[in-house]
């Protein structure tokens, strides 16, 4: 048949092609051992990346916020400085709770096979650290939607993190315009946060420019994070009833909404059965003792050396809404344990006997998305990146031409 034709769409995709190649030569090759390098490539790309940093917010932030936004404002202002005085003052957090209690391991003699803490101080318990009060409730966010809400995702934020929120909302956290789906940030109490009033300030212009922030009466820290989760799945199950899963996801993390849902509609049957917990499934896991760790356990709070029961990496993890309360429930009588993803999906939810599914595309941190392929990146529902918004602009790039190259092109 002589020469074949040309059509049209070839041509597209030799463009679309010539297109990655370049853009993959500029940013890729460059890859080992050049991450400063690429990063300024990136962010020249992202140029209003920058136009999003704390201090140029203000200049673009108008200061004539609607009726029903100056309400939601001026309460939240109202709350801290009404209670500005019965408030503790902001200091450096002086915390003896998980301080590692060298030797206190001969104290406690009672070990139980089937029961972790056993000998643990009833004073640890979760009921005498978590106060349920949310400083801004944003009862709202989900209020708006239809009625049949699958997704509720909520993510824990440390207040500086303006970046990283903004990385979030411009990229897969732009799906929150979707009717079934609902997308926060769970924040701690400023008045307790290491923030000067400027930085305040931005942060109250935020809450009022995005109403996507939810504000718990707890101090933000790393040793905190089990105390945000439990506010996270009593705000889910409170204030977003019909929701049918709830996701937690870090504000570093990549998450694929789309195969979210489709994972759901997957399961949902199934799941209204039995409910369950969804995520990367870790396995005889021990306690970590060498107080330079990050996920170091005290002794006071686990003293036997057992291994944790089985639970979904924190990164990111789906929940049947069902089982939002009971974890609650169980969650305020256990003692308070620092690893939120081992509390809540290991030990809260053994004791109710919810299975936790080992879902392989939940990479979560066996895999940086920054290092996958468009075609991988499509079906991936979670993973977490090295904290950088600039990765997070990438794999989102990447994960969006993925759709196109991998249907289309079908590379190898
Ligand atoms: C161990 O058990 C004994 C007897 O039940 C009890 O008297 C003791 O207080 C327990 N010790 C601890 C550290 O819980
Ligand atoms: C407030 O804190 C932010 C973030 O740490 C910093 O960039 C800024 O310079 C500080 N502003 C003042 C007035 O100290
Ligand atoms: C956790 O939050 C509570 C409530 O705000 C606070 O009293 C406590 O000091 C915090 N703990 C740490 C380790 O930050
Ligand atoms: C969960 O799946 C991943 C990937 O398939 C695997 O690496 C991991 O070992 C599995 N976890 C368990 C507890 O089986
Ligand atoms: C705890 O138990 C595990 C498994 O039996 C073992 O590998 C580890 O060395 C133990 N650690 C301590 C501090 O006893
Ligand atoms: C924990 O996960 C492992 C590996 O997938 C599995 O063999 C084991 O049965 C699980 N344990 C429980 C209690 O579900
Ligand atoms: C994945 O990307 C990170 C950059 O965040 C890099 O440090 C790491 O070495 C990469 N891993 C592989 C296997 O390429
Ligand atoms: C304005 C405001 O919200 N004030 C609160 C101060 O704290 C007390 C006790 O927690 C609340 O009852 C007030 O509503």
């Amino acid at each position: 048949m002589g020469y074949p034709s040309v059509s049209f769409f070839g041509l597209v995709a030799s463009v679309v092609l010539l297109l990655q190649l370049a853009l993959h030569t500029q940013l890729l090759q460059r890859k080992p051992g050049s991450n400063a390098e690429l990063s300024t490539d990136i962010v020249n790309q992202y140029s209003d990346l920058e136009d999003t940093s704390p201090s140029s917010l203000t200049d673009t932030l108008s200061p004539a916020p609607s009726i029903a936004s100056i309400d939601l404002f001026t309460r939240f202002k109202r709350f801290v400085n009404e209670n500005e005085s019965t408030l503790p003052k902001t200091s450096t957090p002086q915390s003896t709770f998980y301080n590692n209690e060298i030797g206190l391991e001969n104290e406690i003699t009672n070990a139980s096979n089937n029961n972790p803490f056993s000998g643990v101080s009833s004073k640890y318990l979760v009921k005498n650290f978590y106060s349920g009060n949310f400083l801004l409730p944003n009862a709202q966010l989900c209020a708006g939607k239809h009625k049949n809400l699958k997704l509720v995702v909520l993510v824990p934020t440390a207040i500086g993190n303006f970046k990283q929120r903004d990385s979030v909302r411009k990229t897969w956290g732009s799906f929150s315009a979707r009717q079934d789906v609902v997308i926060g940030f769970m924040a701690g109490n400023p008045k307790l946060s290491h923030i000067n009033d400027s930085t305040l300030e931005l942060f109250h212009q935020e809450i009022d420019l995005f109403r996507d922030i939810i504000i718990a009466d707890l101090q933000d820290s790393y040793q905190n994070l089990t105390l945000k989760s439990l506010f996270m799945i009593e705000w889910a199950s409170t204030f977003c009833s019909s929701a049918r899963f709830f996701m937690k996801t870090d504000d570093d993390v990549f998450l694929n909404v789309p195969l979210v849902l489709k994972f759901i509609s997957e399961i949902e049957e199934d799941d209204s059965r039995q409910p369950k917990i969804y995520g990367n499934v870790f396995s005889g896991h021990y306690p970590q003792r060498d107080a330079w760790f990050k996920h170091k356990v005290s002794y006071k709070i686990y003293p036997h050396n057992m291994s944790y029961p089985n639970f979904t990496s924190g990164p990111s993890y789906l929940v049947s809404a069902k089982v939002l309360r009971p974890l609650l429930k169980n969650a305020v009588n256990l003692p308070l344990f620092n690893l939120e993803d081992v509390f809540l999906t290991g030990f809260v939810a053994s004791s109710l006997d919810i299975p936790r599914i080992n879902v392989t595309q939940f990479r979560n941190e066996r895999e940086n998305p920054f290092n996958m392929s468009a075609c991988k990146l499509i079906k991936t529902i979670a993973g977490m990146t090295d904290g950088s918004p600039t990765q997070i602009y990438y794999v989102w790039y990447n994960y969006l031409m993925g759709g196109f190259i991998c249907k289309y092109l079908k590379p190898r």
